[in-house]
């Protein structure tokens, strides 16, 4: 085959790659509840949106945790007992808090597309995370082990 041919075939690939992830952008919920956000793991592809519901019964927040999101990604606080939404575009993993719960463990992972900083991101909460905030390890490792059986 001519280096033409595989380079058209390759671009073909490319292109129809390209069309299935810009078709039907979708929103995923998570739902605050007494004091876990379920789905606690969420996984999503660039441009979807991720929305937080029924923060107002028990007063929740949503806080990323600085150091355990992408490089380049935004940092999010929401307010107290408000529902919010988020549509991050940059690939990697996100660790958020519920600040007035965090005793309790209320916290979540967002994964969006390949989680290409999740060794970066375990590094970081082992050595530099404190007190209740380090129970996120636990939930770091469950995507570590996932992205590990792909
Ligand atoms: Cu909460």
């Amino acid at each position: 085959m001519k280096l033409s041919s595989v380079m058209s075939i390759l671009a073909a690939l490319f292109l129809s790659g390209a069309c299935i992830t810009a078709s039907a952008a979708e929103t995923y919920e998570i739902n605050a509840e007494a004091r876990v956000f379920n789905p606690d793991i969420v996984y999503i592809q660039p441009g979807d949106s991720v929305q937080w519901v029924n923060m107002a019964v028990g007063g929740h927040d949503s806080v990323s945790i600085e150091g355990l999101i992408p490089e380049g990604a935004q940092p999010w606080r929401s307010q107290i007992g408000e529902n919010f939404g988020i549509t991050p575009t940059v690939e990697g993993v996100y660790a958020y808090v519920c600040e007035p719960h965090i005793g309790f463990g209320m916290m979540g992972v967002i994964v969006v597309g390949k989680p290409g900083n999740i060794d970066a991101a375990m590094a970081f909460a082992q050595e530099k995370l404190q007190g209740p905030y380090r129970r996120i390890i636990g939930k770091l490792l469950k995507v570590q082990q996932a992205a590990a059986q792909k």
